[in-house]
């Protein structure tokens, strides 16, 4: 094809031939939509006289069911006429995208087009986000920005839910916005309407809610509120809660409820949208009246139920739709999980967006990214989904990522597609979500150090590794130096340091490698410092950037390439200085729990403390079961403290070992937060929390911290 389309159009018939177009007037149905009226103007000579040929917009009338959809469209440009035809103003819009990317100019500037058919539709009635992480949410540039992504990727669904907004949840989602922030609401309104998005504003009530009148009121008077606002689309959330909110039953009898009193009483605001508490397959139950079959069975057909696949973070499958499908006697709206890096808060997914089933025609209500808190890096992920979403059978992962990369930095795309070629992997998490990092490079670093390990440096691939390193090194000045995009790099500005860091220390740990392989012991040692010194900066970064409570640092390259540099490191280092391997071992922490929703959770180790990575799922232990650290570190032990919600009940022991066989119950005590700690002897070795029981319990594992002396 001459052109290249983003997302790619259904069906496209494109002449390689151009033509000069002389000029426009428009025919055909008048006032359809202004801006995407606007937007052809912006890029074809349109005049507002009956000279030139004729571009005419006609209704489109296909049996076709796909050719019906929302924002659906066929586009036929001759020499002679160009004709659209539109099934809404959406339509419109996306053929007008379309236009702009056809459009190229000669070298005295004339504009050319190619003749072509294109009819086009997009495979996933709803396309976009859910802003539903955990952590700062975005900010309102970062919403109209991103707003008007959207629009040129053909997206068309902004759900409104993060999750530490207030209003949205705990505690005030029963009182309506302040006035600023109303105000800003409503310009985020006129944004999304500019670019043929939906706007939909989620609730999540689900912590305190009670069941009674005076709550459903509550819901259907800020819906009011909302819908005052010119909200047209609502959701409601009840993830990640646990107790009487949880209750299937009421959760359709409430969506029902507004369904029946607000939707259809309103007649221009669209379905109602819900997330299940429910909403993976590893979270269900089974059994006779199970949680999805009670909402399957009760919720009126028009409501559409929100589903994030086999697990919180993971692929999409066709025998996972199907599955749920079964359950909720209706296809599922996806809210994928993805970049989301609220549970790896040190680590960048700007790799491609992949794990999405191919093999899934009409499967799916909707399809929707939970983007990272940093917005500009989701770009990446978002275009991926962008292009799945609107056209399933030509996705290609790896092109799709290679191009948003482009599109997102045509000033520097390569150094961009570096850092983002090494900034995919979430790193160890307790969804055990892993991404492909470093996927060229791999084969190479495997081939390379399996013969340095035998005292063997390849040249061949040495130069291939000093050639990414290089790169690796520049790529930062690059992109501060070309990019006008300050927003992207305010917000991974700490990564982008990063990774000029391990560029360079990839750097002289090749010379380092090399010198110790040629026997020249002084250069090893020269380069052998070089790369410590790197390595205490890489830590300082690490230590003093993008701090918070729950992953705080700066991880980046860390699952090919930090590796490969930090072993060639040790095996010189070890033969340099005549040192036992085991002597720099450091991390030594870990879980120490035999729920199987926790086996893999990470512990970090900090100077003073031991932290289990704080989990936001509501986690169920069955009798007998425990949670805890267990460490092998050298530090005194000091204290404990804890904050693990709706666990205050009686049915919990804690306990400290030395040994993990003779257990202590340790004396815990509340102080007036609602914090508990406890004091241990320095020189035990486990401490755990255990389900003392006969039942099945639930609570939250916010912190669990095991305080240590300093060294
Ligand atoms: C939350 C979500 C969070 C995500 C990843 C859903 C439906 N809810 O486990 O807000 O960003 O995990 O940490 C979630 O996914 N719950």
């Amino acid at each position: 094809s001459p052109v290249q389309i983003f997302p790619t159009p259904q069906e496209i018939l494109i002449s390689t031939q151009t033509f000069i177009p002389s000029g426009y007037f428009l025919t055909g149905i008048k006032s359809v939509d202004a801006d995407a009226i606007a937007l052809l103007k912006e890029f074809l000579p349109i005049s507002t006289q009956k000279k030139g040929t004729p571009l005419k917009i006609v209704m489109l009338n296909d049996k076709k069911e796909e050719l019906k959809r929302s924002g659906a469209y066929r586009l036929t440009i001759q020499p002679k006429s160009i004709l659209i035809e539109i099934v809404d103003g959406r339509s419109l819009f996306y053929a007008a995208q379309t236009i702009k990317q056809l459009v190229k100019r000669n070298d005295g500037g004339q504009i050319l087009l190619n003749p072509c058919t294109i009819t086009d539709y997009p495979d996933i009635n709803f396309r976009g986000i859910v802003e539903g992480f955990y952590g700062q949410p975005w900010s309102f540039d970062d919403r109209i920005e991103l707003l008007r992504y959207f629009g040129k990727l053909k997206l068309n669904t902004y759900i409104y839910g993060p999750k530490d907004d207030p209003y949205h949840r705990y505690p005030s989602w029963r009182e309506p916005y302040p006035a600023d922030e109303a105000k800003q609401i409503v310009a985020l309104l006129t944004e999304a309407s500019k670019n043929k998005v939906d706007f939909v504003w989620a609730m999540n009530p689900g912590r305190d809610i009670k069941w009674n009148a005076a709550d459903s009121n509550a819901v259907l008077s800020k819906f009011e509120s909302m819908y005052t606002l010119g909200v047209r689309c609502f959701a409601l959330f009840f993830d990640d809660i646990a107790g009487e909110g949880t209750n299937s039953e009421k959760q359709a009898g409430l969506l029902n409820y507004i369904n029946a009193q607000f939707v259809q009483k309103k007649g221009d605001v669209k379905p109602l949208l819900l997330c299940p508490t429910e909403f993976n397959r590893t979270a269900s139950s089974t059994g006779v009246n199970a949680y999805l079959d009670v909402l399957g069975n009760l919720l009126d057909p028009s409501v559409m139920i929100m589903w994030t696949g086999d697990k919180v973070v993971g692929d999409i499958t066709k025998e996972n739709l199907q599955w749920v499908k079964s359950h909720i006697k209706r296809n599922p709206f996806i809210w994928w999980n993805f970049p989301v890096n609220d549970y790896v808060r040190d680590h960048l997914l700007m790799g491609p967006a992949y794990g999405l089933d191919k093999d899934v025609d009409n499967a799916m209500t909707g399809f929707v990214s939970n983007p990272m808190d940093k917005s500009e890096a989701s770009k990446i992920g978002i275009f991926g989904v962008a292009m799945y979403s609107w056209n399933i059978k030509k996705y290609d992962p790896e092109k799709s990522w290679e191009e948003a990369c482009r599109q997102c930095m045509p000033e520097a795309p390569i150094a961009f597609l570096t850092f983002c070629a090494h900034n995919s992997d979430p790193g160890p998490n307790g969804h055990n979500f892993r991404r492909d990092e470093s996927v060229q490079i791999k084969p190479v670093i495997d081939v390379f150090s399996q013969s340095f390990k035998l005292g063997k440096y390849l040249e061949f691939e040495a130069s291939q590794l000093n050639a990414l390193f290089s790169q690796m090194a520049v790529a930062p000045t690059m992109i501060y130096s070309q990019s006008p995009n300050k927003r992207l790099i305010r917000q991974i500005n700490p990564w982008l340091r990063q990774f000029e860091l391990v560029g360079n220390a990839g750097k002289e740990t090749m010379e380092m490698a090399n010198a110790w392989i040629n026997k020249d012991e002084m250069s090893t040692w020269q380069n052998y410092s070089a790369v410590t010194a790197l390595f205490d900066s890489i830590q300082e970064v690490d230590r003093n950037f993008n701090k918070n409570d729950f992953q705080p640092g700066v991880k980046t390259a860390s699952k090919v390439i930090m590796p490969f540099i930090q072993q060639v490191y040790k095996q010189v280092g070890n033969e340099l200085l005549a040192r036992h391997e085991d002597e720099m071992q450091s991390s030594s922490s870990q879980i120490y729990s035999n729920v199987e929703q926790l086996k893999t959770q990470p512990v970090s180790e900090r100077e003073d403390e031991i932290v289990i990575v704080p989990v936001f799922q509501p986690i169920k232990i069955k009798p007998g079961e425990y949670v805890g650290i267990q460490t092998i570190s050298n530090k005194k032990m000091n204290s404990i403290s804890l904050n693990l919600p709706l666990s205050s009940d009686n049915w919990r022991l804690f306990e400290s070992s030395v040994d993990g066989k003779t257990w202590n119950q340790l004396k815990v005590t509340k102080d007036e937060d609602d914090m508990e700690s406890a004091i241990v002897s320095p020189d035990i070795r486990y401490v755990r929390m255990i389900n003392n029981s006969p039942k099945e319990q639930t609570f939250f594992l916010m912190d669990f911290t095991l305080q240590t002396n300093k060294v």
